[in-house]
């Protein structure tokens, strides 16, 4: 087979040359092919089907391969300063040269899967097309849950469409007869390369199987590339989850919120509400796509069409939404399969006594290791999700109304914030800082500046993705949503989580709606503006006064005290460094003063 597209065929035809692979195959995205491909590695020793969920699979990846890996990841173009000082840089011909020499004959014993995508309702005007080269097949299953795959999108792309060139290998040549006989394949941590040409909308991924690195329309298309293409044509990819929220009287209001990888997005945008009345529906849990609308509000789309969520910490207590979503057809890597045939992972809220850990051994909870990895993922599709938006698939998008940034931090930063004034909120965004998560393979250490959950994400100049930002918020002008910034992981002195934070995050939600209504109160602090006890809804709610205070307490001194990093940190992008963030600085400090 082949498409009506010559540049695409052009394309698969001078890959094949180079990683020669036995055979070639284009997706077609039905529910046969799916099946097939999982029969594939059921054979290879590599899927176990789940007893207890219908249509369900486990995979166990290998040790070096069970994240993203940021030290790999590069953005190349031909001025290194486009790329900025946050991102890792090659010049494009010797990455490619590199590469090369890599990919020539990595898939001799495999097939090499032509999958054509799209990010966004197939068609729409906001939608993007891809055509991903891969030789696994469980990027292909993956790549069916998470985008839209499928040969109505080669319909769409037609005789002169263009597409994202979209390359990956896992990097693991087989022998003849040779199968991977239930190892993962991959290849070793310095050969991984996961490589963004932003200037020919081309991505080359190869060595690594694992989400982000080999799932190519997520974070590589729909935010490194898509970031560079919004920054052209004036629209915003951002990490965001994209939530509605419906008051009791009916009022609905649109929330997008960029919390860093692990940070709590998918169970914000899942959130049960336990106050009463008010409602909550998912449109997405990790990525929007914003443009400016016709009435000259921001409308938010998700380019994705399934959820790839970190499975330890799920429960029916902290996300029975996305425990209800993945009952069926659902992708699990890297959890503990039981011995009645489920799958299991840490703070699941049942018990698991014995089961084969995600390494592949025999597992008790005596061992003290964990049996999940902490970075553990389902992939299950959006339309699972019961709390899942009637309108989440409106190519018009849903009218953005509250941006929220946000990140891990145990103190120092309070519940919630309300920024003064549009530039203040990007000073709040551009500020946000995390502690480290297994997300990634190879981020260890304190808490970093995480700039709108977007360090690894960006793909181009940081400095000139703050002027971006400060550029649309001028576009919109009274249209602007109104930005928070909220910390739902603030911890007492001997470790325990000050706030209960999933569930009772509607309590801090509530107030920001409010105060968009101008109902609620808030006090001018000098990080913010901030609510006082009485105005959040603490109805119902177990928590004693200090706590409390605590909570909602701004330490001047303390922020005072990350003032010389910050200005070390922005001062780093030298030219590229917007003026208005250098004065939001100084603001800052004459309020602290
Ligand atoms: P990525 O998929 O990596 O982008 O992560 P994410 O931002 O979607 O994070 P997710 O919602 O999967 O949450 C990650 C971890 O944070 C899980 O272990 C959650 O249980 C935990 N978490 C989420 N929300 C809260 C919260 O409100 N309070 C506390 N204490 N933990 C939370
Ligand atoms: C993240 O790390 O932010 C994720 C998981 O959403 S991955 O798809 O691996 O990037
Ligand atoms: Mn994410």
């Amino acid at each position: 087979m082949s498409s009506k597209n010559m540049k695409l065929n052009d394309w698969v035809s001078e890959i094949g040359k180079m990683c020669e692979p036995d055979s070639v195959y284009w997706c077609d995205g039905s529910k046969s092919e799916y099946d097939k491909m999982i029969g594939l590695m059921i054979d290879s020793g590599l899927a176990t089907p789940l007893k207890k969920r219908p249509g369900s699979y486990l995979f166990r990846s290998d040790p070096s391969d069970v994240a993203r890996v940021e030290d790999r990841t590069y953005i190349s173009c031909r001025n290194k300063e486009d790329a900025g000082p946050t991102n890792n840089w090659m010049e494009p011909d010797k990455l490619k040269s590199i590469m090369k020499d890599l990919y020539k004959g990595c898939m001799k014993g495999r097939t090499m899967f032509v999958i054509p995508f799209s990010m966004g309702p197939v068609g729409s005007p906001i939608a993007k097309i891809g055509v991903e080269i891969s030789d696994s097949p469980y990027v292909v299953v993956n790549m069916h849950i998470m985008t839209r795959v499928g040969t109505n999108v080669l319909d769409v792309l037609g005789k002169d469409g263009e597409f994202i060139k979209c390359l990956h290998s896992v990097g693991k040549p087989l022998s003849h007869g040779e199968s991977d006989n239930g190892v993962w394949p991959c290849a070793p941590i310095e050969k991984k390369f996961i490589s963004h040409f932003p200037e020919e909308d081309t991505i080359w991924s190869y060595g690594s199987g694992y989400g982000g690195n080999a799932l190519l329309g997520k974070k590589c298309l729909a935010l490194r590339i898509a970031s560079v293409m919004a920054r052209r044509e004036g629209w915003m990819a951002e990490h965001m989850l994209i939530l509605r929220l419906t008051n009791p009287a009916g009022r609905k209001f649109h929330i997008a919120a960029a919390f860093p990888s692990a940070c709590g997005k998918t169970n914000l945008a899942m959130l049960r509400p336990t106050i009463p009345g008010w409602k909550c529906e998912c449109i997405g849990d990790d990525i929007a796509w914003m443009k400016q609308g016709p009435d000259g509000r921001l409308r938010a789309i998700n380019p994705e069409a399934g959820f790839f969520g970190v499975a330890p910490g799920t429960s029916y207590k902290s996300n029975p939404m996305a425990m209800e979503s993945i009952k069926e057809n659902t992708i699990f890597t890297n959890g503990v399969l039981t011995d009645d045939g489920d799958v299991w992972w840490e703070d699941m809220g049942v018990p698991c006594a014995h089961g084969i850990d995600w390494k592949g051994r025999e597992w008790t909870p005596e061992k003290g290791e964990k049996g999940a990895h902490p970075n553990a993922r389902f992939t299950t599709p959006a339309t699972q999700c019961p709390v899942v938006c009637p309108d989440w698939e409106d190519p018009a998008g849903v009218p953005i109304d509250i941006f929220i940034f946000g990140g891990r931090r145990t103190s120092v930063v309070p519940l919630v914030i309300q920024s003064f004034d549009w530039d203040h909120g990007v000073y709040l965004g551009a500020t946000s800082a995390s502690e480290p998560t297994a997300a990634a393979f190879d981020v260890k250490g304190k808490i970093r500046r995480d700039p709108f959950a977007m360090l690894p994400f960006c793909g181009y100049n940081m400095g000139d993705y703050w002027t971006h930002w400060f550029e649309m918020g001028d576009k919109l002008g009274d249209n602007a949503p109104k930005i928070f910034y909220v910390n739902w992981f603030r911890k007492t002195a001997d470790g325990k989580w000050l706030w209960p934070g999933f569930g009772d995050n509607s309590r801090v939600l509530k107030w920001m709606c409010e105060r968009i209504e101008g109902k609620a109160g808030a006090d001018k602090t000098p990080v913010g503006m901030m609510p006082s006890k009485n105005d959040l809804d603490l109805e119902g709610l177990n928590m004693n006064d200090s706590d409390i205070s605590e909570l909602l307490s701004v330490d001047s001194a303390k922020w005072a005290a990350e003032i010389p990093e910050i200005e070390e940190f922005i001062s780093g992008f030298g030219r590229h460094m917007p003026t208005r963030m250098k004065a939001q600085v100084e603001k800052m400090k004459a309020r602290l003063a």
